[in-house]
């Protein structure tokens, strides 16, 4: 077969891989891969997984046809190359920019996209209920989940398998295996898939395996006892297979980079009755060395020189301070724990893993079990920091009421990516916390605004005890001084701090910031002798002391949050308000019962109306002017 020249640019469609031959598919892959590549270095994205995904991509829409078929995803952000073989290769290049396609699947995107997502391990269970929905309506389409290893170590993804097995629906489940969730993945199970992969019998078996498939679908009766062997051993092939206890019918492990053994298998399998995992091995990274040899790295790429490539790391973040600030911590205290759940490198914890190897727990991608086993250590005296991103503690909410906040535990909450968050969109927005987080009993929230308050309160939270959630969003922030933690001032917990005094007290307008918004505030108040400034650090407890003062006398209050104003920071200071029996007009900014796509989070504040320009014109709606800019102050309307 010759090669007619680049395919990519006539593949517009599912249907338009289907017009080319099988043994196209392979250059097919190859071009998919180029054009990721060069997608990536532009402005960056999940570079190494949807490198490793191109030639299931391709075996996939050869055989499915996704306007009816559903392939699920998990995570979606293995996707690159199937947004491009979905009629969005010329938008492909604005992946996860502002006003451009989203960097997971999503349904309001493209038909194409089964299921919304960007958060792990759901795709067994949508898949599920797409299976039974089809056969409640015997309808005539096919259901593909396809999962990482990484996604499978949580709990979703597992308790789904058992409800599969089950129940039992026609079904496909690809099992990506490439030994990576972010970092290096971890876990029982996944320590089972090493061993399967090298037993000596797997590579006898899979030397027949295709014999044995092309007689699955004969009567028993037929098998000759030597196929047959071959089949169970390789369809099912160990009787400890944890797949195959769950009631599954398990193929594999087959090369996931072997266009042609793909299909073969895909297509046996989807003839089969029943759920069916078909188990692939495939490199993450595949195709581009830099990629390949560090995957952790170009998990999520920054833009980067394809010719000359250099994985960028970000230096003075949020995150980075926290991971030193807890390895200082666990230096003093030998009861400091660290958990995170499979967010090793974006919580900033490289050097602690490293450093406290015998006090840092990585569970794998299970939030609930990250809480409750901060509970556990709690419950025995040690004090554990539970290292989260705002967005992934959602899924072990019932396990900060249930297991910590209950018994008053001793857990501490690092919660990263609060507020806005970027690329990854509406799925990852950190914006909800403090409305789930401060109705909990027993429970603080916290918001530093630099780094050194970060240290100062987490100091203060493991001293105090009982639940604490110390929240931070994504981006840099300047380093503070290298002291031990011993050296480190505390936080004065439940504490606001006023940072602009106003020319009198008397007819303020006070605008009470949180973590970014402070900054924004004092540059809204610059030159405005009418307003006064205060760091609402805590949420909760909220300094309703300091608050009730400065409401005497106030002509207004703002508050601005990089979070829903719907039981955030600014309800909460509504609630202390009227519990104080204060009457003082409140204008609260944040995000208003939205939810918010992705893009760049300094515009989207102003576009939102909390950033500081937002904030300035807030202020002259109040009358509030600079000094000397002559507009007499108006009547007072408080429009959001
Ligand atoms: C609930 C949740 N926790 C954490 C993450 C962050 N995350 C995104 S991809 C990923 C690793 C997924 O590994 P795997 O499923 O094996 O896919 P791979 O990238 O290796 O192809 C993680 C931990 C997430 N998306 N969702």
């Amino acid at each position: 077969m010759k090669d007619v020249g680049p395919l990519l640019p006539g593949v517009n469609s599912p249907a338009d891989v289907k017009r080319l031959s099988q043994e196209q598919l392979k250059q097919l892959a190859e071009e998919l891969r180029s054009k990721i590549i060069r997608v990536c270095s532009i402005a960056g994205g999940h570079l190494a997984s949807s490198l490793g995904a191109v030639e299931l991509t391709v075996a996939l829409h050869y055989l499915y046809d996704t306007s009816h078929d559903r392939i699920v995803w998990d995570v979606g952000h293995q996707t690159y190359g199937h947004k491009i073989l979905t009629g969005r290769g010329d938008r492909i290049e604005t992946i996860r920019q502002p006003g451009g396609l989203a960097g997971f699947t999503a349904v309001s995107e493209s038909e194409h996209d089964a299921l919304t997502v960007g958060h792990a391990s759901t795709s067994l269970a949508a898949a599920l209920g797409m299976a039974l929905a089809r056969d409640a309506r015997q309808a005539p389409y096919d259901v593909v989940a396809v999962i990482g290893d990484g996604a499978l170590t949580g709990g979703m993804a597992l308790a789904a398998l058992n409800q599969i097995g089950h129940l039992k629906p026609q079904m496909t489940i690809v099992l990506n295996d490439n030994e990576m969730s972010i970092s290096e993945n971890v876990g029982a199970i996944n320590h089972y898939m090493r061993t399967l992969q090298v037993q000596p019998w797997f590579q006898r078996a899979e030397d027949r395996s295709k014999q044995a498939l092309t007689r699955m679908w004969e009567p028993l009766g037929e098998f000759a006892s030597r196929a047959k062997k071959a089949t169970r051993r390789f369809f099912d092939p160990a009787s400890n297979n944890p797949f195959h206890a769950m009631g599954l019918r398990y193929v594999g492990p087959v090369d996931g980079h072997d266009v042609d053994q793909l299909l073969y298998y895909l297509d046996h399998i989807r003839q089969l009755d029943g759920p069916t995992m078909l188990h692939i091995v495939t490199r993450k990274g595949k195709g581009y060395k830099v990629a390949e040899t560090d995957p952790i790295a170009w998990h999520g790429a920054s833009s980067f020189d394809p010719e000359n490539p250099i994985a960028k790391a970000a230096s003075h973040t949020w995150s980075k301070a926290f991971g030193d600030a807890a390895g200082k911590l666990a230096e003093a205290d030998d009861r400091v724990w660290v958990i995170t759940p499979a967010m090793r490198e974006g919580s900033g914890l490289v050097e602690y893993s490293k450093q406290h190897a015998d006090r840092y727990i990585d569970v794998g991608i299970a939030e609930d079990v990250a809480v409750t086993v901060g509970a556990g250590l709690a419950l025995r005296g040690e004090k554990p920091i539970v290292a989260i991103y705002s967005t992934f503690l959602q899924r072990g909410y019932d396990q900060v009421i249930h297991d910590v906040a209950l018994e008053n535990l001793d857990v501490v909450f690092a919660i990263d990516r609060a507020g806005l968050v970027g690329g990854d969109g509406a799925t990852h927005q950190g914006i909800f916390d403090l409305a789930y987080l401060r109705t909990v009993p027993n429970m603080s929230v916290a918001m530093p605004r630099d780094a050194e308050q970060m240290r100062g309160m987490l100091k203060a939270a493991l001293r105090i005890g009982g639940p604490k959630a110390i929240r931070w969003p994504r981006g840099s922030v300047p380093v503070p001084e290298d002291l031990p933690a011993t050296e480190w001032r505390e936080v004065e917990w439940g504490a606001w701090e006023v940072l602009k005094e106003p020319g009198s007290r008397d007819g303020a307008v006070w605008v009470v910031g949180l973590g970014p918004t402070v900054a924004y505030a004092l540059r809204a108040a610059e030159g405005r002798p009418k307003v006064g400034v205060v760091d609402g650090r805590f949420v909760k407890p909220l300094d309703a002391k300091l608050l009730l003062d400065l409401a005497e006398g106030a002509s207004a209050i703002i508050t601005a949050e990089d979070h829903t104003v719907l039981g955030g920071m600014g309800s909460a200071v509504l609630e202390a308000l009227s519990e104080g029996g204060r009457s003082v007009p409140v204008v609260r900014l944040g995000v208003h019962d939205t939810t918010v796509p992705h893009g760049d989070p300094a515009a989207q504040h102003e576009e939102l109306g909390y950033g500081p320009t937002a904030i300035g014109r807030t202020l002259d709606e109040l009358g509030a002017e600079s000094a000397g800019s002559g507009r007499a102050a108006e009547t007072l309307e408080v429009t959001r």
